[in-house]
């Protein structure tokens, strides 16, 4: 489907000349998005309501596209009752986009986002978390790699066909940590009328979960510390420690929390009821100052509310103690489409005494399977279960706990929902809520995650042109994407996780093979630089004293397999067994640069991703003399999220990663197909290694980030850009209209400087809640 043309809008310069949309255009855009708003669709009523983005609804053809508007504006709300500003998307939290499969559409994101907001200045950008964009690898929105940043005050439209898969994704911020305040929300692809269903009969009812994690600080604000030294003996009164983010204060379900479980206290009473984790913890003020975790004795450490009552003021009107229902009829099939959008928590989701049936993981079917109350979702993940009626033990005149709830992480906060059958008036009864317990005890482990069957009947289903039915697929009749991972693959990367300590300044970052994203890159997106050199990979500055700019890979067959292609001059194949089958990467001293994997056209690819240490690789100072050091064997666990495809996930395991695994643990027949895979810690004590491998085949030329979806982590540095079919992306058209790139590129952002904080962030240097503004 790759629309490949003749380089005959070749830019002479670089950036130049790229196309700017002129302000009068930009001014029609504002004005259609007030005519909009009249079409705004709800599916339910005050704060349960779900609402969908402003829509344009006209044709569906590339010369008459469906045309959507995203208004990036800032306002006050209270999501979980502390009132803070967030950000709106068309004056709402987190509406929800449709869009049916087939249909080409333009989606223009105006950022309107205020001139104290945090970090305005890096811009913003919109990714379509799950589509594989296929033919428009600029559309994916993802800074300083398909794109720069829309600035403030400007707008950029997003054109493409949804080419894509129908079911569940979402919408979110790629350029820093906008999305933890609100610029995202769901995203669903209906499928076409003549497309198989997904599961037959049709659920009767469909409902969206959208899941995310809650902080009272800015994303960026808190981001900010992260990029400070962690190395004590290089932090200066200027500079600041690092600080870890710490706990989300709370889950929100469809946007609606309940901080420590304090509705009842914003009528000053504590809610001794229900429990604040999945522990069954009841809440308590020392739950609610969650302490920032900072590198000892360095500045930084902020005040956080310190309890609901010192928090929420009785001011009127408010969403406080609201919870998100979904409402159910008795006999008839509900499908939910469960989405964990948060920046950190791997979730939980229980429906007390129903069971859920999974059939579609990341939007790819999957043969259903059956869980009684609870599944998972790691961030980044969606699940779609259908609840199907005539349960036994349940009993339709009642309303059961829906509860999300937190795991790997002691101490975060659990949400709640009501799944309420419509003839039932009454709450659920506390003493009744279900909790998942730890992931130690879970069913929800390797070799569970592992036992997902694509549904093949409808990947490989085709059109019929007697019945006027087209694949589901449509409108990839058949692309090899989904061709089955048993066909021996060319290459195998085997990238190493670690958390190194960056040696020349300091800093703390989570990298793959040593390397993490560099805070200043070259001020062009990858795509572009490809797109005018080809032969641009050669090029990549080397990490200093490491050696590496690109991705490590080895052939697997043929004995060879000690036998390095790449470019790894200064790199060593160390096989720590003396069996060539127990393979181990040595690397050199860990650095921030572009680093890059680059696949040829065709080819199908491995890539095994080992969850190491967090020191490994020498990459820590043994020395530091803070108590964070002592964690520094650890491992914690992961989201790899892959842009531009589904991957199989072929193997998944703990422990090291070896050659022997392919026999052991693989899966090359019908492993899961999915496009965000867990990179697991061993559940309770996080000491031991694990692995996930992957499988795909390279055929969607463009630039596709795999990174950790945890936003936190990838912000320092977790993640690497593949850059797929280089020659095709060099014949391939650019849009017009890209966004202009600033004078300096920063992935992430200056060193903390208590002045310059204070005049960005406001006087307590970051922006806190806010209870005089409650609406
Ligand atoms: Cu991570």
């Amino acid at each position: 489907m790759l629309r490949l043309h003749p380089k005959d809008d070749k830019r002479g310069s670089a950036m130049s000349s790229y196309l700017r949309i002129p302000l009068a255009g930009l001014l029609l855009l504002c004005l259609g998005a007030a005519a909009a708003a009249a079409e705004v669709a709800s599916t339910g009523t005050g704060a349960r309501r779900l609402l969908e983005a402003n829509k344009l609804p006209e044709g569906s053809s590339q010369s008459n596209p469906k045309r959507y508007i995203l208004d990036v504006t800032v306002g006050t709300r209270a999501p979980d009752c502390v009132a803070r500003k967030v950000i709106l998307i068309n004056n709402n939290f987190q509406p929800r986009l449709t869009f049916t499969q087939g249909d080409w559409v333009e989606v223009t994101v105006v950022n309107k986002l205020p001139a104290d907001w945090p970090s305005v200045a890096k811009g913003i950008t919109v990714h379509w978390h799950g589509f594989s964009l296929r033919g428009s690898p600029w559309m994916d929105g993802t800074k300083f790699v398909s794109q720069c940043p829309i600035p403030a005050g400007t707008s950029f439209t997003y054109k493409f066909q949804v080419n894509e898969m129908p079911g569940s994704y979402f919408y979110h911020d790629h350029s820093s940590l906008n999305r933890a305040d609100g610029l995202q929300g769901p995203l669903v692809v209906l499928p076409r009328k003549d497309v198989p269903p997904l599961v037959s009969p049709a659920p009767d009812a469909s409902d969206v979960l959208f899941l995310t994690d809650f902080w009272h600080f800015t994303g960026n604000a808190l981001a900010m510390r992260l990029n400070r030294p962690f190395d004590p003996n290089q932090a200066t009164s200027a500079s600041g420690g690092w600080c870890w983010v710490g706990l989300p204060r709370s889950l929100l379900i469809n946007g609606l929390g309940n901080y420590g479980e304090c509705e009842d206290v914003y009528t000053r009473k504590v809610n001794q009821t229900l429990p604040f984790r999945s522990d069954g913890h009841k809440a308590n003020s020392t739950d609610l100052m969650s302490p920032n975790v900072c590198v000892a004795g360095q500045l930084g450490a902020t005040a956080e509310p310190s309890s609901c009552k010192v928090e929420l003021k009785a001011t009127g009107k408010t969403t406080c103690g609201q919870r998100y229902r979904v409402t159910a009829k008795a006999g008839k099939t509900q499908r939910l489409r469960l989405i964990n959008a948060g920046t950190l928590v791997y979730m939980t989701v229980c429906i007390q005494s129903h069971t859920l049936t999974v059939v579609a993981l990341d939007a790819a079917p999957v043969e259903p399977r059956d869980f009684f109350e609870c599944v998972d979702i790691n961030t980044g993940q969606r699940v779609d279960v259908l609840i199907k009626p005539n349960q036994a033990g349940v009993d339709t005149s009642k309303s059961y706990w829906i509860n999300v709830g937190s795991q790997y992480r002691k101490g975060a906060p659990s949400a709640y929902g009501i799944y309420r059958y419509e003839s039932s008036k009454a709450t659920p009864d506390p003493s009744q809520i279900i909790q998942p317990g730890p992931m130690a005890d879970r069913k929800w482990n390797t070799s569970v995650t592992m036992s997902f069957r694509p549904n093949r009947a409808l990947l490989d289903s085709k059109a019929d042109k007697k019945k006027s039915t087209a694949p589901y697929l449509y409108p990839n009749a058949a692309p090899k994407s989904f061709k089955l991972p048993s066909t021996s693959i060319s290459r195998r990367f085997v990238l190493q996780s670690t958390q190194p300590l960056i040696e020349s300044n300091g800093m703390l970052k989570w990298a793959l093979d040593s390397i993490a994203y560099p805070v200043a890159p070259p001020c062009k997106p990858v795509l572009d630089s490809v797109y005018d050199n080809p032969n641009w990979v050669s090029s990549v500055p080397p990490v200093p004293s490491n050696g590496p700019n690109q991705a490590l890979y080895f052939t697997p067959k043929g004995g060879n397999a000690s036998t390095w292609e790449g470019n790894g001059k200064d790199l060593q194949l160390v096989d720590a067994a003396g069996s060539s089958s127990n393979v181990v990467i040595k690397l050199g001293k860990p650095g921030a640069a572009s680093h890059v994997l680059s696949l040829r056209p065709g080819e199908m690819v491995e890539i095994v991703i080992q969850n190491n240490r967090a020191g490994f690789n020498g990459g820590q100072f043994a020395s530091a003399n803070d108590s964070l050091t002592n964690n520094r064997n650890g491992r914690e666990q992961h989201s790899f999220h892959l842009h531009g495809h589904h991957f199989w996930q072929v193997g998944m395991g703990m422990g090291e990663w070896s050659e022997d695994k392919v026999k052991t643990d693989y899966n090359l027949v019908n492993p899961p197909l999915r496009d965000t895979t867990t990179v697991l810690s061993n559940g309770t004590t996080e000491d031991k290694a694990a692995w996930v491998a992957l499988r795909f085949v390279a055929d969607n030329p463009g630039t596709w980030p795999l990174h950790c979806h945890i936003a936190w982590h990838e912000f320092m540095g977790q993640g690497i850009t593949i850059i797929e079919d280089a020659p095709a992306i060099a014949k391939a058209k650019v849009p017009p209209g890209m966004p202009s790139c600033p004078a300096k590129c920063t992935y992430t952002f200056a060193n903390f400087n208590p002045n310059a904080a204070k005049a960005v962030y406001g006087s307590s240097g970051l922006l806190a809640p806010d209870n005089s503004q409650l609406p």
